[in-house]
C-alpha cells in the first residue's frame, strides 16, 4: 500500500562563500611585493524546480537534507577561489515550499514555473588585494566569506487539477476517472479503495482537461476526520468540482442527506464552497435510483444534476460537455503567489540595539559577523570594521536610540566609545 504523502520537512543550507585569502606578491630578490590574495568562490544556491514526472513527495522521507555545495577559498597571486555547485532540488508540480517557522510560502512549483533560487550561496569573501588602495598599500586583512543560509522547510504538494471529484466513499469517482481517462485507478466495492488522488486527462473535447479523483470524505473531514484535510488541500486549486453521490443510496445511506453532508464540509474547509459544483447522480442501474433523483432534484433546485451509471459509462458525456464549457470561463487555477521576491533576505534583522544600564548594546548575526572577519589589533582592520558599522546602519540606529557622543557601546566583546 502506497503511503499518503503530501507533506515533508526538509532542510536545506546553500553554500558557504569561500574566504578571500590574505597573502603577498613574493618573488626571489624582491623585498615587501604587494597584496596579492584572491578573492573566495561563491557558494552554491539552493534551486528548486518542478518535474512532471514526480507525483509525490515520498523521496523526501529518505532524504531531507540538502546542502549546496562551498566555495573554494581564494589563493595567492589574485587566484580567485572556485565557485560552489548549485544544489537543485526536483519537486511534484504543484508543491508549494514554505518556511517550516513562519509558515510563509517561499516558492509555488506549478506545472509551468521556472526554477526558482531560493537561497543564493553565500558570497566570497574579498582578498586582501581587494583592499589595498593607495593609502592602505599592504592590508592584512581579508573577509571571509558570506555563509550559507540554512532553513527548515516545509514542502506540500497539492494537485493540480481542472476538476475535482468529491463524495463520499464508494460512490464511483475512481470509476468516472478510469472511463473518462487513461488513469487507472484502483476501483473496488469497499470504502477507502481510493488512497491517494489520481489524475487523468479527459481529452474528448478541445485541449482536454485534468480530472482528479480524490480519496473518499466522510462527515468531520474539513476538521481532519479520515485525513480529510489532507485530501481537501488537493482539490483546493480546482476550478470545478464534480460532486458524485450513490443515487440509489445502496448502502442504506440518503442520498440528499449525503449531498448536504458533503457540501458542508467543503463549506467548513473554507475556500472550496465557493467553488462551481455539478451533482453527478451516479449508479442509476441500482434500485430506488429514479425515486432519489426526483428527490435531489427537488431538495436542489439550484444544482444541475447529471444521472449516470459510470460503471457502464452511461450519461457521462453531457456531464463532461458540460464541464467543457464552463472551463472555458472560469478563471485559471489561482496560484498561491504571484510575486516572490528575487531574493529572500538573509535575515530581516542582522542587528539589533538596545540601552543596557549605561551601555548601548548592539547584538545579532551581523555582529557576530563582523567580529570572526576583524583583527581587532590592526588599525586598518578597524577602520574597515566602522566602515561596516556606518554602512549597515548600526550608527544610524544607535544615533535613534539616543546615544550621543562619547557613550560606551558594546558590540560582543568589543568595547568602544561612540563618536559620531
Ligand atoms: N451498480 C453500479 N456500481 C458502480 C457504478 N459505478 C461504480 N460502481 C461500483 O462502486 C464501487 C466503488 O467504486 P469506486 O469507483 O471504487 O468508488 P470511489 O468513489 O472511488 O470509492 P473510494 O475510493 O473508496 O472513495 C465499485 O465496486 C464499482 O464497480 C455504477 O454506476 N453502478
Ligand atoms: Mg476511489
Amino acid at each position: 500500500m502506497a503511503l499518503f504523502v503530501d507533506q515533508a520537512k526538509i532542510e536545506v543550507k546553500a553554500g558557504d562563500g569561500g574566504d578571500g585569502k590574505v597573502s603577498f606578491h613574493r618573488e626571489k630578490y624582491v623585498a615587501a611585493g604587494g597584496p596579492d590574495g584572491g578573492d573566495g568562490g561563491r557558494g552554491g544556491s539552493v534551486v528548486f524546480v518542478a518535474d512532471p514526472g514526480m507525483h509525490t513527495l515520498l523521496d523526501f522521507q529518505y532524504h531531507r537534507k540538502f546542502l549546496a555545495e562551498n566555495g573554494q577559498p581564494g589563493g595567492p597571486s589574485r587566484m580567485g577561489g572556485k565557485a560552489g555547485q548549485d544544489l537543485t532540488i526536483k519537486v511534484p508540480p504543484g508543491t508549494l515550499v514554505k518556511d517550516g517557522e513562519s509558515g510563509l510560502i517561499l516558492a509555488d512549483l506549478t506545472n509551468e514555473a521556472l526554477p526558482q533560487v531560493l537561497f543564493r550561496g553565500g558570497r566570497g569573501g574579498w582578498g586582501n588585494a581587494h583592499f589595498a588602495n593607495p593609502v592602505r598599500q599592504a592590508p592584512r586583512f581579508a573577509n571571509p566569506g558570506q555563509k550559507g543560509k540554512r532553513a527548515r522547510l516545509v514542502l506540500e504538494l497539492r494537485s493540480i487539477a481542472d476538476v475535482g471529484l468529491v463524495g463520499f466513499p464508494n460512490v464511483g469517482k475512481s470509476t468516472m476517472l478510469s472511463v473518462l481517462t487513461a488513469a487507472r485507478p484502483k476501483i473496488a466495492n469497499y470504502h477507502f479503495t481510493t488512497l491517494t488522488p489520481n489524475l487523468g486527462v479527459v481529452r474528448a473535447y478541445g485541449d482536454g482537461f485534468v480530472l482528479a479523483d480524490i480519496p473518499g470524505l466522510i462527515e468531520g473531514a474539513s476538521e481532519g476526520a479520515g485525513l480529510g484535510h489532507t485530501f481537501l488541500r488537493h482539490i483546493e486549486r480546482t476550478r470545478l468540482l464534480v460532486h458524485v453521490v450513490d443515487v440509489s443510496g445502496s448502502e442504506g445511506r440518503d442520498p440528499v442527506k449525503d449531498v448536504h453532508a458533503i457540501n458542508l464540509e467543503l463549506s467548513r474547509y473554507g475556500a472550496l464552497s465557493a467553488r462551481p459544483q455539478l451533482l453527478c447522480a451516479n449508479k442509476t442501474d441500482l434500485p430506488g435510483a429514479d425515486e432519489n433523483l426526483l428527490r435531489l432534484k427537488e431538495a436542489f433546485p439550484g444544482l444541475e444534476i447529471y444521472p449516470a451509471c459510470a460503471a457502464i459509462h452511461e450519461g457521462l458525456e453531457p456531464l463532461v460537455a458540460r464541464c467543457a464549457e464552463l472551463l472555458k470561463s472560469l478563471p485559471p487555477i489561482e496560484s498561491f503567489v504571484d510575486d516572490l521576491p528575487e531574493e529572500i533576505p538573509a535575515d530581516p534583522s542582522q542587528f539589533r540595539v538596545f540601552r543596557q544600564n549605561d551601555w548601548y548594546v548592539v547584538e545579532g548575526p551581523l555582529v557576530e559577523g563582523l567580529l570572526r572577519r576583524v583583527d581587532l589589533d590592526d588599525d586598518e582592520s578597524l577602520a574597515y570594521f566602522e566602515g561596516v558599522l556606518r554602512r549597515s546602519g548600526v550608527i544610524d540606529a544607535l544615533r535613534q536610540k539616543g546615544a550621543k557622543d562619547g557613550v560606551s557601546v558594546r558590540l560582543g566583546e568589543i568595547e568602544f566609545d561612540f563618536v559620531d
